[in-house]
């Protein structure tokens, strides 16, 4: 307390860029599979299904990572400490044994998701920013949060199945969240290029809505409608 160094107001990029992507955030957060994720109403092949379309995501996402690695303004936001590629691989072995990788196709709306990070990530430097800050701060806030409901609900002792949303070389996620801000904050794009990342994550939230959503319509059983 008292101390000003900490008490640090944003003004930057990073936190325009949160104050105008947070109704897609609600958009995504309020979908009924999420819900259901979140109360406990999801069984673990339920939470499978959901990791096993973001292995396709991820697998694309990260491809791109690599390519991007030397870029001068997107290799900073690159780090191996995020990826989460080989832990979506050990979660569903656990969950689907080892012949998980011919028991997951990816769903209609996940291609449609890989085929949009396919067209942007590889050569356009903010829209990989932007899929890539959508993702990762995501699974860094969000997932958190999803973890913690999900190991009271399927009531698992050891962190098999979880290694997902489990950031073993982030120990201090507020830290790295922050320092990823200073990097969007400090990455020198002027106006333009920040409402184009700004409609990249917009665009991002909306597709991993409809992801979230063909998930709901398959493991949420609908509400009936009355009968007149
Ligand atoms: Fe989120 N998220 N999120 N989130 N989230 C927060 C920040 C971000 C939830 C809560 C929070 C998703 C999911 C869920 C982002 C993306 C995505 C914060 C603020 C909270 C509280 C943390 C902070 O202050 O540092 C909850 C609850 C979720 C459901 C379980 C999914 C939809 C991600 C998108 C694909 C991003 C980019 C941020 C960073 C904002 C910033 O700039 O600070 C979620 C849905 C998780 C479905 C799992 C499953």
């Amino acid at each position: 307390e008292g101390d000003m160094a900490e008490v640090q107001v944003r003004t930057g990029f990073a936190q325009r860029l949160r104050a105008l992507t947070r109704a897609a955030h609600e958009e995504a957060e309020s979908r009924p599979f999420v819900r259901a994720l979140l109360a406990g109403r999801v069984e673990a092949d339920g939470f499978a299904a959901l990791l096993a379309q973001h292995y396709f995501a991820y697998r694309v996402l990260e491809d791109a990572a690599d390519r991007m690695r030397s870029d001068l303004i997107a290799g900073p936001f690159v780090s191996d400490r995020l990826h989460r590629l080989s832990a979506l691989e050990s979660d569903l072995h656990y969950y689907l044994g080892p012949d998980w990788r011919g028991l997951i196709r990816p769903s209609a709306a996940t291609e449609v998701y890989c085929a949009r990070l396919r067209e942007v990530c590889f050569d356009r430097p903010e829209c990989f920013v932007a899929h890539h800050y959508t993702r990762y701060l995501g699974d860094l806030s969000g997932g958190q949060v999803l973890r913690a409901a999900l190991s009271r609900s399927l009531g698992l002792v050891d962190d098999g199945g979880f290694a997902f949303l489990t950031f073993e070389e982030i120990p201090n996620r507020p830290r790295f969240k922050d320092a990823y801000r200073t990097l969007l904050d400090t990455a020198g794009w002027d106006g333009a290029a920040e409402n184009r990342i700004i409609a990249e994550v917009r665009h991002a939230f909306a597709l991993n809505a409809a992801v979230l959503d063909e998930l709901g319509r398959r493991l949420v059983p609908p509400i009936p409608r009355p009968r007149r």
